[in-house]
């Protein structure tokens, strides 16, 4: 076990044995912590709510349980321990033993990838800060603020990166980190999607499956990082994400299983009628929420990208996969829009990059997709939910300039605006799925419009009592 040590910043990379660097991270820890209690989870700050926290970063050591208040969550520093002789397996550097501090040439990239990551980490709990106050039962309000403390963690792992490799202007993006804020005009978070509102529980089921499934990618991508305090960094981070998909594709599982349910009481299969939230507004806040992430990979074609892994800094998911590692040569075949018009087209690989890893990530979602569609039939119930195509709802990248169905055709932008209601939730939608948020707070109760989970927490029965209100 690589034991965390318990002092007042729990980490396992041995901050005792560096005053300076322990003392610029205890001189940002009352920052944290102010800017998590005026943006973190509102009204729960002084409850006693049953977390899981890491104790080691063995597989098993950071599944321990128990009732802490937000506050005083253990927030850490937590590295993957180091594989002694790594070298570099994919890019320029190739062959050659990873880096154990930032190489002058690539500072500026490197730490413009850490910013970027690490910014989104904060946004995300901002844009969750109100969900507390309409959760369907405790045991969602639980898992919410288990998501919420790890992302809080996840802004940790960052900042420690920012302060130990990168002197003032680490110190000074530290700082920044804190002060944008989710959705504020003058100083909105980096990146499209964590800008977005979360206003309610189907936007944060549809977030935490396909946003967090973005964070995964891109963290799967910077795990092979040449510049191993970010590989190890993003490996412990990879095993926190996966409860925060499973909360996600959990959670849109369970509305739509309690809409078929609803479906099949009525006779004209009116599930609004009773509350519930119908599969065709559920899909309308797929095809919302995974056009927003996929934003989240760049543009198609990017020499930003092609730097970042010729440079070592980026690979591709699981980079052990593929036997060319250098991309000099290699192309990419996908569609392209060339003078108004969709083409096939072969791209030079390491500026296809984005769209590698895109890909990859629509695949995943699709293994996702697919089991929804399996709930619904084993409720006997004929409809099947569908990722849009990849052009269409785009805001960054070349589909953003042209206007395309959820099928990937080309219409126009007046077409496009007649139909939006038909395809992305309507201001009606979302005044309908908002009036059926209210707080249900008994133990093992459950709101109307979601079916229960299969299996409590940690296996805990339903009725457990997973936050003391
Ligand atoms: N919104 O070459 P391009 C997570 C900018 S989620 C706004 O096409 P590049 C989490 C771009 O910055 C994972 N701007 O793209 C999930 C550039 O600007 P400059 C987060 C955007 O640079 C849930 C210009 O457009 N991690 O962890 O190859 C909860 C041209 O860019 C956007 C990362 O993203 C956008 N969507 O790739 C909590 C990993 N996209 O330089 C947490 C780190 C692009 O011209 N980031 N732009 O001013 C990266 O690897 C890359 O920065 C990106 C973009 C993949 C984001
Ligand atoms: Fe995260
Ligand atoms: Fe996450």
């Amino acid at each position: 076990m690589t034991a965390i040590s318990d002092e007042k910043i729990p980490n396992n990379v041995n901050l005792a044995g560096d005053r300076r660097l322990q003392r610029a991270l205890e001189a940002w820890q009352p920052s944290f912590i102010n800017w998590w209690k005026e943006m973190g989870p509102e009204g729960f700050q002084a409850k006693d709510i049953f977390l899981r926290t890491a104790v080691s970063v063995e597989t098993d050591g950071w599944a321990h349980f128990d009732y802490v208040k937000m506050p005083d969550y253990r927030w850490g520093i937590f590295l993957e321990p180091k594989k002694e002789g790594r070298t570099h397996h994919f890019g320029d550097a190739m062959g050659q033993p990873v880096w154990d501090e930032v190489p002058g040439e690539h500072r500026n990239m490197l730490r413009r990838l850490i910013v970027t990551q690490g910014d989104t980490e904060p946004a995300s709990v901002e844009q969750q800060r109100l969900l507390g106050q309409t959760a369907p039962s405790l045991y969602d309000l639980r898992n919410l603020f288990q998501v919420n403390v790890e992302e809080g963690r996840h802004l940790w792992a960052m900042v420690y990166l920012l302060h130990t490799y990168f002197g003032r202007d680490g110190r000074e993006e530290a700082e920044e980190l804190l002060a944008r804020r989710s959705g504020d005009r003058d100083r909105p978070r980096i990146l499209g999607a964590f800008n977005e509102p979360t206003t309610h529980w189907l936007s944060f089921f549809m977030f935490t499956m396909f946003t967090d499934r973005d964070g995964k990618y891109q963290l799967s991508a910077l795990s092979e990082s040449g510049f191993d305090p970010l590989a190890r960094t993003c490996r412990f981070m990879l095993t926190e994400e996966a409860h925060h998909m499973f909360v996600g594709e959990t959670g849109v599982q369970r509305v739509a299983k309690r809409a078929c349910e609803l479906m099949k009481q009525d006779p004209n299969g009116d599930v609004r009628k009773h509350g519930g939230i119908d599969l065709a507004t559920i899909q309308k806040y797929l095809n919302l929420w995974f056009t927003l992430s996929l934003d989240l990979f760049g543009g198609e074609v990017s020499s930003n990208a092609a730097d970042a892994f010729g440079a070592g800094l980026k690979g591709r998911h699981k980079e052990d996969r593929y036997s060319d590692h250098v991309l000099l040569e290699a192309t990419h075949h996908m569609h392209v829009l060339e003078d108004g018009k969709v083409v096939e087209k072969d791209v030079p690989m390491r500026t296809a990059l984005n769209e590698v890893l895109r890909e990859e990530y629509i695949k995943d979602c699709q293994r996702g997709v697919d089991r929804w569609n399996k709930t619904i039939r084993e409720e006997g119930v004929s409809f099947e939910f569908k990722l849009p195509s990849s052009r269409f709802h785009r805001q960054i990248g070349m589909w953003s300039t042209a206007s395309f169905t959820p099928a990937g055709e080309m219409i126009s932008k007046d077409q496009y605006e007649a139909r939006h209601d038909e395809w992305l939730p309507s201001a009606a939608d979302e005044v309908y799925v908002k009036s059926l948020m209210q707080a249900v707070t008994e133990p093992g109760k459950m709101a109307g419009w979601i079916a229960p989970p299969l299996k409590g927490i940690n296996n805990l029965p339903g009725e457990f009592e997973y936050v003391r209100l």
